[in-house]
């Protein structure tokens, strides 16, 4: 019989091949594709969120974690959708207009999709009338910058998808970026890390 906590324990170790077998194995046993995604994945990459928080790990081993749930994604996937499982949420992200960075919006992404959104990733340099075109289909925009300087883009962003009548909530990071900032410009959250992203994500979308 499958067991979900070696899952887990395959994705926050990264072994990503332990990751793919464990899953296949679970589906072959007819594990039911929710639960090898919440309590096998989801709960692997919660467990690294937290240690990320903490401080306990560091950026390479969220990268091996997220990369070891993208290959057992890729085996569930089908599953799920065969299944009629929904994602938590849609959530489009991208870095802002003029700024080229996209290590952190990377890590923001893989947290996110470890967490059971789907993820709509715009890039890096997305101009404000491309979120826009995006953002009537999910129910979170986010936006990230690196640069001082292209943090007015975030303002012009929120504005745009405001005259456009977007309803989806915004939320916003980077290492420049603020709480002040973010309620200064109109955005709906921010998070100074990618673990903290999926918890406010999360209150968004509630
Ligand atoms: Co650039 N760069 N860079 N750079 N670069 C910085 C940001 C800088 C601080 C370096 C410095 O001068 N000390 C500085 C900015 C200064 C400023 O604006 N005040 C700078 C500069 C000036 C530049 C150029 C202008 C340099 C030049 O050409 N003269 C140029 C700009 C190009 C452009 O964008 N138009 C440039 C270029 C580059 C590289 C291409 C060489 C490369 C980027 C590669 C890439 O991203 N693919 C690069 C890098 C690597 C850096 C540093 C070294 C590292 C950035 C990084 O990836 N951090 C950086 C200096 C530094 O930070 N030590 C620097 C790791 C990453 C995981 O952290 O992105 O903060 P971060 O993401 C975190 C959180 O912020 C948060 O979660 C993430 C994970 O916990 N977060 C979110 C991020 N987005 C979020 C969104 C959310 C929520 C949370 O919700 C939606």
């Amino acid at each position: 019989m499958a067991d979900l906590s070696k899952l887990s324990e395959a994705i926050i170790k990264g072994d990503q091949n332990a990751a793919a077998e464990i899953t296949k194995a679970a589906l072959e046993e007819a594990v039911e594709p929710e639960s090898i995604l919440n309590d096998g994945l989801i709960a692997g990459m919660d467990t690294i969120g937290v240690r990320f928080k903490n401080n306990e790990v560091y950026i390479p081993e969220v990268l091996i974690a997220a990369r070891a749930m993208k290959m057992a994604m890729e085996i569930l996937e089908p599953a799920l959708a065969k299944a009629g499982v929904k994602p938590v949420g849609k959530f489009l992200i991208g870095t802002v207009q003029g700024d080229l960075h996209d290590i952190g919006k990377n890590l923001v992404a893989m947290m996110m999709k470890g967490a059971g959104f789907e993820v709509i990733d715009l890039g890096v340099d997305v101009p404000p009338e491309k979120f826009v075109e995006q953002a009537a289909q999910v129910q979170l925009v986010g936006m990230s910058t690196l640069l001082t300087t292209t943090m007015p883009a975030m303002q012009k962003t929120i504005e745009a998808l405001k005259d456009a009548g977007v309803s989806a909530k915004i939320m916003i990071g980077g290492a420049p970026v603020t709480q002040d900032y973010a309620d200064k410009i109109g955005a709906n959250g921010y998070a100074s890390d990618a673990a903290s992203a999926v918890d406010v994500a999360k209150s968004l979308v509630a």
